[in-house]
C-alpha cells in the first residue's frame, strides 16, 4: 500500500490529513505544492484543483473529509480511535461542519485578499461578509454545544478534533475570527496544539 499527500504548507485541510498520519503512525510520502493556486496540471489529480489529495495505490483521494477516512481505513493503532471505527451520523456531522465551517472561513478570507469591491448594486439584498460572519460564529457555538472535556468523542482524540483545531490554528495566522471565549473549543485547541503531529505540521511563517 501505497500513500502519497500532496499539499501546500499553509492549507488548514492539508493539516488535517498530515497530523493525522502522524497520530496513526502511517507511512505517508508527503509532496509539497509550492504554487498558489496549485498549478494546472494539478486539475489532472483532482478536478476541484485543490490539496489535499492523498494517492492511494494510485488513485486519488479527495476533498478532504474522503482523505481522511482514507487514511483511517489505513490505520493499524486499534487504540484511541474507537468511535471514528463505525463512525455514527452525528460524529460524520460533526466532521462535515466543521469542513463546511473551513471552506466558509476560506472564502471569506480569499474575498478579502482579492480586494473584492462591490462592482454594481447588491441585488442579493444581504452583505456576503456579515452573513458569513453571523454563519461562522452560530457555527462555533453549534461546535461548543457539542464538545466534552476529551474533546467531540470520548476517546483521546478524532477526526472532528483534529480538524477544528487545524482550521482555528489557521485562523491565528491569516486573519483571526471570534473563536475565543468558548471554554470547550479554548480547552481542545491549546491540548491538541501540543501534540506532536501539530508541532511537526506547523506551517513556515506566513509573509502575508
Ligand atoms: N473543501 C475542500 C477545501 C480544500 C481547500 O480549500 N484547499 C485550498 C488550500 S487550503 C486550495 O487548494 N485552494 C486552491 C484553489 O481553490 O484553487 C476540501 O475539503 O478539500
Amino acid at each position: 500500500m501505497s500513500l502519497i499527500c500532496h499539499y501546500v504548507d499553509g492549507s488548514p485541510f492539508a493539516r488535517m490529513v498530515r497530523v493525522l498520519s502522524r497520530e496513526l503512525a502511517l507511512d505517508m510520502e508527503e509532496i509539497e505544492v509550492t504554487d498558489f493556486p496549485p498549478p494546472p496540471g494539478f486539475f489532472d489529480l483532482n478536478p476541484l484543483g485543490q490539496v489535499p489529495v492523498v494517492m492511494r495505490d494510485g488513485t486519488a483521494l479527495f476533498p478532504t473529509e474522503i482523505a481522511l477516512a482514507a487514511l483511517l481505513q489505513q490505520r493499524t493503532r486499534p487504540s484511541s480511535w474507537g468511535s471514528d471505527r463505525n463512525p455514527s451520523l452525528a460524529d460524520r456531522q460533526t466532521l462535515s461542519v466543521i469542513l463546511a465551517l473551513g471552506d466558509q472561513i476560506a472564502s471569506l478570507r480569499y474575498r478579502d485578499w482579492a480586494g473584492l469591491a462591490p462592482s454594481g448594486p447588491n441585488r442579493l439584498g444581504f452583505d456576503l461578509d456579515k452573513r458569513a460572519l453571523e454563519r461562522i460564529a452560530a457555527t462555533l457555538d453549534w461546535l461548543e454545544a457539542r464538545i466534552g472535556a476529551t474533546g467531540f468523542s470520548d476517546d483521546d482524540i478524532c477526526l472532528a478534533d483534529i480538524a477544528l483545531v487545524c482550521l482555528l490554528l489557521w485562523t491565528e495566522s491569516r486573519g483571526p475570527i471570534a473563536w475565543r471565549g468558548r471554554p470547550g473549543i479554548e480547552a481542545m485547541v491549546g491540548r491538541m496544539a501540543a501534540r506532536d503531529s501539530f508541532a511537526e505540521t506547523t506551517p513556515r511563517p506566513w509573509a502575508g
